[in-house]
């Protein structure tokens, strides 16, 4: 039996806006010229000797498999006719603050996520539009008509589905999943489309032959819950309470587990810190921060909980550093003879990841 309280909100109306391929798109409208022609921004790797990677690229270059992360040169293989433009982020930018100016026209409950993608609550909202659906098509409209920029739009009741909605049908998609909607829709997604689950969990899930959404309901529950979290639980279920949070912004960056079956091996305390020190790592690689404090959490059988910090001489998203001070910080703890029911690793005093080129940024450290 399930001892946690499966509450599901479905009174919200949630919109997730994403760009069409956001900075290939703002140098199509700028340009006429590149229409129809695939573009790539990134550095040319003719004039690079082969350096760099891909922002993103418009839709004609992702016929030829060109796609986001890729190195130029290989771009450059799949698609010798593609225009590169090395981009101008700043520009980018301001876009960017002018489609989140679009937004607050409806709603200042708007969470942006990164420079081309935001949630917004339009439950109430300022023009007391009803239809969360309408309000959605009204922006979608505004966006075209006065900045000449397709984007996506997802319409659901949590913020989990709105996202996998507006990814549904990319470019200038419109996608809603009701309620009642959601379990079927949820069902029939590849697993690697659930927003959260990482590369390493779809690998594991792959290994015991999970694929979809359907496949993850087969998994008793809690097999599901221990080996993968409460989390994507809930989300298979279409449970996903999170608010949208205006202004936002990312202070820390952790994980922890809670454990179906007690610890009280040293080796399997340090190898399950590791994991999460893998995680943190991860997520500060890929929103590009580094943070100078560690902290590792324990609670005990008894539920009394320790957090110990330690603070580095230099800001790190290294792996190797985070583990190897969250086991340092673990062994200068009290010695503790109960069981640990869970254990976590945080990465805090948080900065955004120096000499970068051009990639994502969060609008909201602006
Ligand atoms: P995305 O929304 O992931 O991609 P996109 O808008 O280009 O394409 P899609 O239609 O599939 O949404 O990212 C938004 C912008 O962020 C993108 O235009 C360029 C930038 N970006 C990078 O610089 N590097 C990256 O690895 C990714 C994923 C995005
Ligand atoms: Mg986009």
């Amino acid at each position: 039996m399930l001892e946690f309280p499966l509450i599901n909100d479905t009174s919200r109306k949630i919109i997730h806006i994403d760009m069409d391929a956001f900075f290939a798109q703002v140098e199509m409208r700028d340009d006429p010229s590149l229409k129809d022609k695939p573009v790539i921004i990134g550095h040319d790797p003719r004039k690079t000797g082969g350096r760099g990677v891909v922002s993103t690229c418009n839709y004609e270059a992702r016929k030829y498999g060109v796609h986001s992360a890729m190195s130029s040169k290989e771009a450059y293989e799949r698609c010798p006719n593609a225009v590169f433009i090395s981009g101008n982020y700043s520009h980018y930018r301001e876009v960017g603050m002018q489609i989140r100016e679009i937004f607050k026209r409806y709603t200042d409950l708007v969470e942006p996520m990164s420079i081309d993608e935001a949630y917004l609550d339009v439950t109430i909202n300022k023009l007391g539009i009803k239809s969360a659906v309408k309000v959605a098509k009204l922006i979608q409209y505004d966006i075209w008509q006065e900045l000449h920029l397709t984007c996506s739009a997802g319409v659901s009741y949590n913020k989990f589905i709105a996202k996998l909605a507006s990814d549904f049908q990319k470019p200038a998609g419109l996608t809603v999943v009701l309620p009642e909607e959601a379990q079927e829709f949820l069902e029939k997604l590849p697993i690697e489309k659930f927003h959260g689950v990482g590369k390493k969990s779809v690998e594991r899930l792959h290994d015991m032959e999970i694929y979809t959404g359907a496949d993850l309901l087969k998994i008793p529950e809690m097999t599901l819950i221990d080996r993968f979290g409460f989390d994507l639980f809930r989300k298979a279920r279409g449970i996903s309470n999170s608010p949208v949070r205006p202004n936002r912004v990312r202070k820390s960056i952790g994980s922890e587990r809670t454990y179906g079956k007690l610890l009280y091996n040293e080796d399997d305390i340090k190898a399950e810190l590791t994991k999460n020190a893998r995680r943190v790592a991860e997520s500060a690689q890929k929103n590009k921060k580094v943070g100078r404090i560690i902290v590792i959490k324990v609670r005990y059988s008894d539920f009394s909980t320790l957090t110990k910090r330690m603070t580095l001489d230099k800001s790190t998203q290294d792996f190797d550093t985070i583990e190897r001070i969250a086991h340092t910080i673990f062994d200068q703890l009290e010695e503790n003879s109960s069981g640990v029911r869970l254990l976590g690793v945080t990465l805090t005093g948080l900065e955004d990841q120096e000499g970068r080129q051009l990639d994502l940024d969060d609008l909201e450290s602006l």
